[in-house]
């Protein structure tokens, strides 16, 4: 086990104090590398939630409103610096508790982290109203007003990034966080409100509590004090957090995954296509909301690209997360590795064929092999539901049309990608191409600049860029008379 866990630095953050959980009950936290026990982490309950969502309002009511917009950016900077700092660690932890290959944290996860930070920063004391001339005989204007108290619900597959999209917009526009990580990765997310203790940000700006969705999460959805919902994870407890929010009128953005389609037009670079499109099921285990996991290839090359997509999950290395040359992790647990092998299971039952994988990998850990299927039909369940595994469902198509009916035809809408040759038809497809962000000729970059987010069960509400700031602010409008 993890030397934080025997000196105790696994417990709640409230009001700046790490605390046991009220009922002094706690959690395992597991690697999902090798199936042992990781750390021992308090387990807030209700009553852990209240306090946390008290501590919060006191933060937002006193210390965060009364600050200047400018030394809440210079906060974020000093987090930022803070993170540099203890980047090793922050890997590693990031690593043990995720299985994320160290080598994608190092270039992919940690940069997004720290470029959200300084967007962030940057924006804090540039959140401005309109002065709007309505009338001759008045001043009409509007400020921003932060929301308030931010529960942040994230799930497991990037905690330190996903957290840290909801944190750094939420903070720059002077709302206080209640930050709920996922219960199978819970200890960056500890070191984060550490860090920003650390950085200056006043007790109860960020609270961190640990603890599972059912309870924990609930009760920060159905807390009356909570003024907003961010949250990232599956359709299902999106719906559950609507109803739960619906108690008091939250405002809730929810991002809530995808069965994104990756077509390959037969006028495409081949060759980039395969290798984009590896990346896009493979990278992160698959464990990712805008995963290509549908790649749609023209019937006039789907056999090239079925054989050399193959042929690159053949060649993944997969292993140990913490030695840099392992570019594909387990899955996070055990209960992800069942879904993900039941997925394949319903596949080969449903008559497509696996062309590579297909199994678990060893018997130590939570490894999946990257699997490929052929012959797979639009109506399948591999082809409509989301799997959260390295798991790609090859479909052939026979022209723009059957493509963009196939792709638009789940009930998600968050990505898209396309590959062709040709802009004309490029433009075609991103215009009739239902999701929040189509890529051409690329697939799978994120951008803290670009709106994030999607529709029907991907969610609704757009995080990123400005978009940020509508969600964890809201206009007022002021009305002087200036008439005799
Ligand atoms: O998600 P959950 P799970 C999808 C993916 C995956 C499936 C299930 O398809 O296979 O969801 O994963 C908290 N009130 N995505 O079960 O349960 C929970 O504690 C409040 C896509 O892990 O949605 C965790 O912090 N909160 C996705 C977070 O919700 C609750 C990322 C996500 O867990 C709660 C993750 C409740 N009642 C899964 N119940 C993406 N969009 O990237 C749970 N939680």
């Amino acid at each position: 086990m993890l030397d934080r866990i025997a000196d105790n630095t696994n417990r709640l953050l409230i009001d700046g104090h790490r605390t046991a959980s009220a009922s002094g009950g706690t959690f395992q936290t597991l690697n999902p590398a090798t199936g042992e026990v990781l750390a021992t982490v308090a387990e807030a309950g209700v009553a852990d939630i209240d306090a946390a969502v008290r501590s919060s309002r006191a933060a937002f009511e006193g210390a965060w409103s009364h600050m200047r917009a400018s030394e809440r950016g210079a906060l974020l900077l000093k987090l930022a610096d803070l993170i540099r700092r203890d980047e090793d660690e922050l890997v590693r932890l990031e690593s043990l508790d995720s299985g994320k290959p160290v080598s994608a944290i190092r270039r992919q996860d940690l940069p997004a982290v720290l470029d959200t930070l300084t967007y962030y920063a940057g924006m804090a004391d540039k959140i401005s109203g309109q002065v709007i001339p309505a009338r001759p005989d008045a001043l009409t204007y509007t400020v921003r007003e932060p929301l308030g108290v931010v529960g942040a619900i994230i799930p497991w597959n990037f905690p330190l990034m996903i957290g840290m999209w909801k944190i750094a917009p939420a903070l720059a526009c002077g709302c206080t966080v209640v930050l709920k990580p996922a219960e199978v990765t819970p200890l960056t997310a500890l070191k984060i409100g550490e860090l920003a203790l650390e950085a200056g940000l006043p007790a109860g700006v960020l609270n961190v509590v640990p603890g599972f969705g059912k309870v924990a999460g609930q009760a920060l959805v159905d807390h009356p004090d909570v003024d907003k919902v961010t949250f990232t994870g599956s359709p299902v407890v999106g719906r559950q957090i609507l109803q739960g929010a619906a108690g008091n009128l939250k405002r809730v953005t929810l991002e809530l995954g995808g069965k994104s389609a990756n077509i390959i037009s037969s006028d495409a670079d081949i060759d980039a296509a395969v290798k984009a499109a590896g990346s896009g099921i493979f990278f992160n285990t698959g464990q990712v909301c805008s995963a290509g996991s549908r790649i749609l290839a023209h019937e006039s090359v789907y056999d090239e690209v079925v054989e050399r997509l193959a042929a690159r999950a053949k060649s993944t290395r997969i292993g140990d997360p913490l030695d840099a040359s392992t570019a594909m992790g387990p899955v996070v647990s055990e209960v992800q590795m069942q879904r993900v092998l039941n997925y394949i299971d319903i596949g080969r039952n449903e008559g497509a064929s696996i062309v590579t994988g297909g199994a678990r990998r060893g018997d130590a850990g939570y490894f999946v092999e990257p699997t490929v299927f052929a012959g797979v039909r639009h109506e399948m369940r591999i082809s409509q539901e989301e799997i959260f595994g390295p798991v790609a469902a090859v479909i052939p198509f026979k022209d723009d049309e059957d493509a963009i009916r196939i792709a638009n035809g789940t009930v998600y809408s968050l990505a898209a990608g396309v590959w062709t040759g040709d802009i004309a038809r490029a433009h075609r497809f991103t215009k009739k191409l239902k999701a929040g962000t189509v890529w051409v000729n690329t697939y799978g970059p994120t951008d803290i600049r670009l709106p994030w987010g999607g529709s029907r069960d991907s969610g609704f509400g757009r995080e990123h860029g400005d978009a940020a700031i509508d969600n964890f602010t809201e206009p007022k409008a002021v009305w002087i008379n200036t008439g005799r």
